[in-house]
C-alpha cells in the first residue's frame, strides 16, 4: 500500500502551487492566506481513504513500483479528489446544519467564516483545475481526467440536491423511497468517494476502456452504497469519538436507511409516532425516533445487511479475472470499509 507520509508530502507541493498562483495574480496576502488555511484544514483529519486508493489502484495496474514520477502525480490526482471532498463537505454541513466534522467544529462555524464558507467551497472545486491544468495539460488522457472531475461534480451536486429536496417538510413520508435513496446513495457518495479514485488511475495509466470501467462501476458503485448505509447508521448509533460528527439526520428530516427500514417494519401506531417525532429539531422528538429504531431491532438487522452486502460485493469481486489488477483494488476497498465504525 501507498506510503502514508510520501503522499502527505505531495499536500503541501499543491498548496504552494496555489500560493504561487495567486501571487502572480496580484492576490493580497489577506486573500491568499485564507484560502491556504481552507485548503490545509480542511483536508486534514480524515481517514485519506479516498486519496491513496489512487495510488493504489495505480500500484495495482502496474504490478510493479511506481516511478517517482507516477508516484507523485497519481497522489496529485489523489490530493485533487480529497479537495473535491473538502469542498462539498463545507457545503454539506452548511445544508445540513451541522456542528463537528472530524472532530472539530465545522468550517463555516469558525470565527471569521459563517457564510463567506460557501465561496470557500466553491473556490477549493475550482483550484482543482488550476491544479490540473499546471500539472496535467501536458498528459494525454488530461481532458478525459478534466471531464471526469466535472462528471464527479454534477453527479454528486444532484445527489446533494435530491438529498435535500427528499427532506423538505413530508409528514407522510412520500418522498422517502428506495427509489429515491439509491439514487442519492449513488450520485452523492458512490460515485465520487469509490468510482471516482479508481477511475482516475485507469485514465492515468491509459487503461480506461470499457472492460475496466464497467468491472469498477459494478463493482464500486454498490460498494459506495454501502458505504452510505454505514454513514446513516452511524449518524444515529455511532460514537462520536470515532466517528468526528455528531448525527443531524433525524432533525433534519433525511431520507435514510434507517427511516426506510423503519416504515418497511413498524406498526400503524409507530408509524404514528414517526409521522409526529421525525425531521423535529428537538432532542425529546429526536429520542422518540430513536427508540422505536431499537424497538424495530434496527442495530440488528443493520449487522444483518452488513453481513450480506459484505458477501454481494465479494461475489463481484471473486468474477473478476486474477490477471486483473482491478481485482486487488476492489478487495482491498473493500477491506478498509467492512463493518467500520468511523
Ligand atoms: C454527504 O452526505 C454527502 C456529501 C456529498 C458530502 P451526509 O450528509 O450523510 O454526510 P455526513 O454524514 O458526513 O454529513
Ligand atoms: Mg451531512
Ligand atoms: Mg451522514
Amino acid at each position: 500500500m501507498a506510503n502514508l507520509e510520501k503522499f502527505r508530502e505531495v499536500l503541501p507541493f499543491l498548496a504552494d502551487e496555489i500560493r504561487e498562483d495567486l501571487s502572480l495574480r496580484g492576490a493580497p496576502s489577506l486573500t491568499n492566506d485564507h484560502l491556504q488555511q481552507c485548503l490545509i484544514d480542511n483536508t486534514q483529519g480524515g481517514k485519506l481513504h479516498r486519496g491513496l486508493t489512487v495510488v493504489d489502484t495505480g500500484h495495482a495496474l502496474q504490478k510493479r513500483p511506481l516511478t517517482p514520477t507516477e508516484f507523485q502525480e497519481l497522489s496529485i490526482l489523489g490530493w485533487l479528489t480529497e479537495i473535491f471532498q473538502a469542498s462539498y463537505l463545507i457545503s454539506d454541513d452548511i445544508m445540513d446544519n451541522s456542528e463537528y466534522r472530524r472532530g472539530k467544529q465545522c468550517w463555516y462555524r469558525r470565527d471569521g467564516v459563517g457564510l463567506a464558507a460557501i465561496n470557500d467551497a466553491t473556490l477549493l472545486k475550482s483550484s482543482i483545475f488550476i491544479l490540473l491544468q499546471k500539472n496535467f495539460r501536458q498528459h494525454s488522457q488530461y481532458l478525459s481526467i478534466v471531464e471526469l472531475f466535472i462528471e464527479a461534480g454534477f453527479r454528486t451536486e444532484l445527489g446533494q440536491l435530491c438529498d435535500a429536496r427528499a427532506s423538505q417538510e413530508d409528514r407522510g413520508f412520500e418522498h422517502k423511497s428506495i427509489e429515491m435513496y439509491s439514487f442519492i446513495t449513488i450520485n452523492k457518495t458512490a460515485f465520487y468517494s469509490f468510482y471516482l479514485p479508481v477511475a482516475l488511475a485507469l485514465h492515468y495509466f491509459g487503461l480506461a476502456d470499457e472492460r475496466n470501467l464497467g468491472h469498477a462501476e459494478r463493482i464500486l458503485l454498490p460498494m459506495g452504497e454501502y458505504f452510505q448505509v454505514q454513514d446513516d447508521y452511524l449518524d444515529v448509533f455511532g460514537d462520536p469519538y470515532f466517528t468526528g460528527k455528531v448525527g443531524t439526520d433525524i432533525q433534519d428530516n433525511k431520507c435514510t436507511w434507517l427511516i426506510l427500514e423503519a416504515l418497511r417494519h413498524c406498526s400503524a401506531k409507530q408509524r404514528q409516532v414517526l409521522m409526529s417525532c421525525y425531521g423535529r429539531q428537538d432532542e425529546a422528538n429526536e429520542a422518540n425516533v430513536k427508540e422505536i429504531f431499537e424497538e424495530l431491532y434496527l442495530p440488528k438487522r443493520y449487522r444483518e445487511y452488513e453481513t450480506e452486502m459484505i458477501q454481494e460485493l465479494q461475489h463481484r469481486i471473486d468474477r473478476v479475472g486474477e490477471r486483473n489488477g482491478l481485482k486487488e483494488v476492489f478487495q482491498m476497498v473493500l477491506g478498509k470499509i467492512s463493518r467500520r465504525n468511523m
